[in-house]
């Protein structure tokens, strides 16, 4: 499940192999569900991940390059939608935002900037925390087969 602080949710469940958690009401972490042995247990894999977005990058003339970004469970790419379905459009890449904030609040500083990973909004968070957006484009093995 990925959840953010604005109460946005991407439909992304499948290919985040874990989870973006509120912890504690304040701090927040991306933490996975491992299974050792015959234990479930949680562990943190990265802490202050505040949101995490990604979209696909769609070819809808198959000629190798992205022609749109769509957020995950699109129809264009999907031949079961009842509509929306664009014949031979297939997914290339992949695009994740994060936005990754620091785990404490730093004194003097004010964050007044206003992010938006992906197609999402967070708006200004107006706080102390220290705060850094980034962004990488994966080009998907076997896309083009
Ligand atoms: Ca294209």
């Amino acid at each position: 499940m990925v959840t953010t602080t604005g109460g946005n949710r991407t439909g992304v469940v499948a290919a985040v192999a874990g989870t973006i958690a509120e912890a504690g009401g304040d701090i927040q972490d991306m933490s996975q569900t491992l299974v050792a042995g015959n234990r479930i247990q949680d562990q943190e894999v990265i802490p202050g991940v505040e949101n995490l977005q990604i979209q696909f990058g769609i070819d809808m003339n198959e000629d190798n390059t992205v022609d749109r970004y769509v957020n995950p469970g699109d129809p264009i790419y999907d031949p079961s939608a009842a509509a929306g379905y664009v014949p031979g459009a297939r997914v290339l890449t992949a695009r994740v935002w994060l936005v990754v904030r620091g785990v404490t609040t730093e004194f003097g500083l004010q964050d007044a900037r206003n992010y938006a990973p992906g197609n999402a909004n967070m708006g200004q968070m107006n706080d102390s925390f220290r705060r850094l957006q980034v962004s990488k484009t994966i080009l998907l093995r076997n896309a083009r087969i």
